[in-house]
């Protein structure tokens, strides 16, 4: 067998492990940034964590610089909620920069010790970052990095003990996505959880480190297993 037999072979299996398409958003004719302000501000605890209210949310204030807001449907968007027909879709958008935000103020009551949401993020070369904030401050983050661990629905959980004094506080959630490649953040089933924390504050994590590319550890492996091979056939 010649050198460029086995080449021609590791670039066969190398194609075969390649990421498949990720979806993009259908974008709604002239959409633009627009704020769509929360109809029923008396209302205390977390509202329509599940968004199957819809949009425009009389629970979330809405924003999105090319969807109007992240807020979306089954028959609208695809089915890519974890329960009901809605769910939240952050990103979308290949190669044009997108930035959204969710926001509600909810009463934490002093019993409530965290904040839990389903999270799924996927990418095509795409870069951004999700963050969750009480009155304006960070409380997780997560980013492309972090679509290795979350290319399913996966359940996070945010400690939120420090906020736990039954007053009103103001939780954010918002997204800023690369102009470049596509960066998908979707988020499902949030919802505020009384009681000690679970094991599951494990998965709050803060990703900063990047992550080795699959296919490209893949195709590394057999680019050095045919190598091998070669010079064993040929030796
Ligand atoms: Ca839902």
């Amino acid at each position: 067998m010649k050198r460029w037999h086995f080449i021609a072979i590791w670039m066969i299996c190398f194609a075969g492990t390649s990421a498949a398409s990720e979806v993009v958003r259908p974008r709604p004719e002239g959409a633009s940034m627009t704020t769509k302000a929360r109809v029923n501000a008396d209302t205390a605890a977390l509202d329509d964590g599940d968004f199957e209210e819809g949009s425009p949310s009389a629970y979330w204030t809405e924003e999105s610089l090319k969807y109007g807001s992240p807020i979306c449907s089954k028959p609208v968007c695809g089915d890519y909620g974890r329960t009901g027909s809605h769910y939240a879709w952050f990103g979308g958008v290949r190669d044009e920069r997108e930035i959204a935000v969710i926001s509600q103020q909810i009463q934490i009551e002093e019993t409530a010790s965290q904040l839990t949401a389903w999270l799924k993020i996927t990418r095509e070369e795409g870069q951004g970052q999700l963050r969750f904030s009480i009155d304006g401050n960070t409380v997780a983050t997560y980013n492309h990095n972090d679509s290795n661990q979350y290319g399913q629905y996966r359940e996070i959980a945010i400690d939120l003990r420090s906020y736990a004094d039954g007053e009103l506080h103001n939780l954010s959630i918002d997204v800023h996505t690369e102009p470049s490649g596509l960066m998908n953040f979707f988020i499902d089933d949030v919802s505020l959880v009384a009681g000690e924390p679970t094991a599951v504050l494990v998965d709050n994590i803060t990703a900063t480190e990047a992550v080795p590319h699959r296919p490209l550890v893949w195709g590394i492996v057999l680019l050095f297993l045919t190598l091998g091979l070669h010079d064993w056939y040929t030796g």
